[in-house]
């Protein structure tokens, strides 16, 4: 019995000649025999290599391949395939296609699997088969490693002699009525085909959009003289001459006859105007014009001396209270000390019993006071100057009250006196804070 290798260079030893390959590199990390093996990558990475190699109709094949991978995560999935093919690499059949996954060992234990798969027979006119490893894209799957690619022919097992001629094709049989088996695989891309003639020049695109201004160019030379314009208006009339000097007189005549009264002739020239005659009168105004428009804003003039220092009447105050005293109001009046909380400026002073106030200025003066007491009383308030109630600082209230208050503007002379008065009842009046109180402004 003959055993023949149909694979070429099937332990990478010398890279991956007579291989096509996708995804593939040379490792010298790890090798099943020699030296290389071929590293197909890891996880979602997609790869293949494979070759060409003779084969015979009738004849079955022996397909060895070792393998392993990089670490414990789960073993990469692959495929085997044998395809049978004719001399134009037309697929004829599928001799052997075979999935391995989960019998991978680890390399780094330099464990390899050594697969070993038979194919079927090699359908009628193969003379080519296509030994194709595949790793298909696999999450997180650990790379594989391949080394050791066989493909055994054996002839003469048996003892009988090489196969003979392919005889006659016999009689075709009737067309079966199986069901449609499952597409197969996708084969392998054919070679790119001759390019082909160019086709026809497309149509013209749409213009772009309009460059950018260029720079401006030099200037021409100055063109010839244009015709002569339209002549222009004519001018005003020159002043005149000179008049020329008078002829001599001529000798006067005899006086003659008078004769008829003519016609009357025809009106003579109008003669030279006369002198101007005197100005006349002038006459009424003419109708005022419209406002002309605002003129610009004149410069800020320059800043006044500062006048004289008036008299501050504000200075000029009094404030006086009473605030929680029981007064013993008699019908006719009884006047309130106002001893608590004095605050007295320029032009007032107030009596040792602190009830009658005098003004040292004569001037306008504002007068406010008020009376808050404990419980209503049927009591009025007033404001005596000089000792007489003034009417627009009375209040006279027609129901009891437990507050009173007034205010006004009166003119005062130097030396007047103020007080403020409960009347028109005989009996307590209890205070009650802020009590009874009298404010006096100096308004001028
Ligand atoms: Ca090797």
């Amino acid at each position: 019995m003959s055993v023949t290798n149909l694979i070429q260079n099937g332990s990478f030893e010398s890279g991956l000649t007579n291989w096509t390959s996708s995804n593939v590199t040379v490792s010298g990390s790890y090798c099943h025999t020699g030296v290389y093996s071929i590293d197909m990558g890891s996880g979602l990475t997609s790869s293949y290599v494979y070759q060409v190699v003779p084969a015979e109709a009738g004849q079955a094949y022996e397909l060895f391949v070792s393998l392993s991978k990089s670490d414990i995560n789960i073993g990469p999935a692959l495929l085997l395939t044998v395809y049978f093919c004719d001399d134009s690499l037309n697929q004829l059949g599928i001799g052997l296609q075979q999935g391995v996954s989960t019998r991978i060992p680890v390399v780094t234990s330099n464990s390899w699997l050594e697969v070993y798969e038979t194919t079927t027979a090699a359908p009628v006119g193969t003379t080519q088969a296509i030994v194709l490893i595949s790793k298909l894209a696999l999450a997180n799957s650990a790379t594989l490693y391949v080394d050791d690619v066989a493909l055994l022919e054996m002839v003469g097992a048996d003892g009988a002699g090489p196969t003979g001629p392919t005889g006659p094709t016999g009689p075709t049989g009737p067309t079966g009525a199986g069901a449609t088996g499952a597409t197969g695989p996708t084969g392998l891309a054919g070679a790119e085909g001759a390019t082909g003639a160019t086709g026809p020049a497309g149509a013209d695109g749409a213009t772009g959009a309009t460059g950018p201004t260029g720079a401006d160019g030099a200037t021409g030379a100055m063109g010839p003289a244009g015709a002569d314009g339209a002549t222009g208006p004519t001018g005003p009339a020159g002043a005149d001459g000179a008049t020329g000097a008078m002829g001599p007189a001529g000798a006067e005549g005899a006086t003659g006859a008078t004769g008829p009264a003519g016609a009357e002739g025809a009106t003579g020239a109008t003669g030279p105007t006369g002198a101007d005659g005197a100005t006349g009168a002038t006459g009424p105004a003419g109708a005022e014009g419209a406002t002309g428009a605002t003129g610009l804003t004149g410069a800020d003039g320059a800043t006044g001396p500062t006048g004289p220092t008036g008299t501050s009447v504000t200075s000029s105050y009094f404030y006086g209270q009473n605030p929680d005293a029981v007064i013993a109001v008699v019908l006719g009046g009884t006047t309130i000390p106002l001893s608590e909380n004095q605050n007295i400026g320029s032009g007032f002073t107030i009596n040792g019993a602190d009830t009658v106030i005098t003004v040292s200025e004569a001037g306008t003066y504002f007068i406010a006071y008020s009376v808050v007491m404990t419980a209503a009383v049927l009591v009025s308030a007033q404001i005596l100057v000089n000792g007489s109630a003034i009417d627009e600082l009375q209040y006279t209230p027609i129901a009891s009250l437990s507050s009173m208050s007034a205010q006004a503007i009166v003119t005062l002379a130097a030396g007047d006196t103020l007080e403020l008065q409960l009347f028109g009842l005989l009996g307590a009046a209890t205070l009650n804070s802020p009590g009874a109180y009298l404010n006096i402004i100096r308004l001028n």
